[in-house]
């Protein structure tokens, strides 16, 4: 028989998680309970989820507004509480950052320095919970920075720094892709047993893709790097490869979870009035670049590499051009030349 491996598809993230703790002879079993209580987090919200439409206050707006000025949604509230209430008492996150939050949330009462940081978009995609259409959770681990003098600024670091990063996407499966600096690997739940099952061992995106994914609505404010590369890659045919297609969920996570599997790439630019874009640095662009990074593909914001960038504050936006090495060096080639 063939001894287990912790790449053996059909173990439990759980097993997955202890065994790589086992060949670290450092590890506390901190992160591990950490991991184990995001995967915790995730089956609730995805229970939750099963639920809308059936039950009351999982689908619709509570009538109140965050941080980013964006009408909060029943499950936004909801998955936002159930990060908190599965990480409360347990000392093993620190402080946590949110997309529903100003400022980060002390989750211990102890904050030894170096202790852990949880950086989440507890739903992202929301707009399209109430159409049923796939959403997801991202979130990035990190220490915090034992230089740093206050709170905040122990959480503004570089995305090269993230002990770890994933998402759960909440699609036809519920699937956990995490990464923690070996390889990313894709978990399957498996709602009889409630455990997330190995399913994707060692994540590798494509060199070249076929598909390319933007909001073309915003076609008309693209600056000029953008359009020429939409152009190029619309014309592939005629320079006699094969033609792109489009695809665009409107759900982060869910696009970029694609563009892993299949290859391609993902952009979501700046414009000439909104040059920084969207997408939040901290808990979209930086847990989802490492993860693409991991599996052999780039993030940029079309000048620069993303996991480079040194955030300034904690709900700051970025430009994001993610994807296949093909498509990627081909974006920022355009946006470096502005043409
Ligand atoms: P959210 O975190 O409020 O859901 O917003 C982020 C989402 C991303 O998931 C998605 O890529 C983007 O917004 C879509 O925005 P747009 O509708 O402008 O294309
Ligand atoms: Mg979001």
């Amino acid at each position: 028989t063939t001894p287990l491996t912790p790449l053996t598809k059909g173990i439990t993230l759980y097993q997955h998680i202890l065994s790589q703790q086992a060949l670290n002879p450092d590890a506390t079993g901190e992160f591990s309970g950490l991991m184990v209580q995001i995967s915790l987090a995730a089956k609730l919200i995805s229970r939750e989820l099963a639920q809308a439409g059936l039950v009351e206050n999982v689908l619709g707006f509570t009538g109140e507004t965050n941080v980013q000025g964006e009408a909060v949604r029943h499950l936004d509230q909801y998955a936002n509480e159930t990060f908190i209430r599965v990480f409360k008492n347990t000392n093993l996150v620190c402080l946590l950052v949110s997309e529903e939050l100003e400022d980060p949330l002390p989750l211990s009462n102890q904050c030894p320095i170096g202790s852990y940081a949880l950086v989440i978009d507890p739903v992202d995609g929301s707009s399209n919970i109430d159409v049923n259409v796939s959403v997801a959770s991202i979130f990035s681990v990190q220490r915090r920075n034992p230089r740093a003098t206050d709170e905040t600024s122990s959480l503004l670091q570089k995305g090269t720094g993230q002990v770890a990063a994933g998402y759960v996407l909440y699609g036809p499966n519920t699937m956990f892709v995490y990464t923690s600096g070996q390889g990313v690997h894709g978990f399957t739940l498996d709602a009889g047993l409630g455990e997330f099952v190995l399913s994707h061992p060692n994540i590798r995106i494509p060199e070249r893709g076929d598909y390319y994914s933007i909001n073309d609505a915003y076609s008309a404010e693209w600056q000029p790097g953008t359009r020429a590369f939409i152009d190029y890659l619309k014309q592939a045919k005629s320079r006699g490869e094969k033609a792109y297609s489009a695809r665009y969920i409107g759900s982060l996570a869910a696009d970029v979870h694609r563009t892993l599997l299949t290859g391609g790439i993902f952009l979501y630019p700046g414009t000439v009035a909104k040059p920084k874009g969207k997408l939040r640095l901290l808990y979209e662009a930086q847990p989802l670049a490492l993860i693409v990074e991991q599996a052999g593909g780039q993030a940029s914001t079309g000048t620069e590499r993303i996991l480079d960038i040194e955030p300034k504050t904690l709900h700051q936006r970025v430009p994001l051009v993610i994807g296949s090495p093909y498509e990627v060096d081909l974006a920022v080639a355009f946006a470096r030349s502005g043409t």
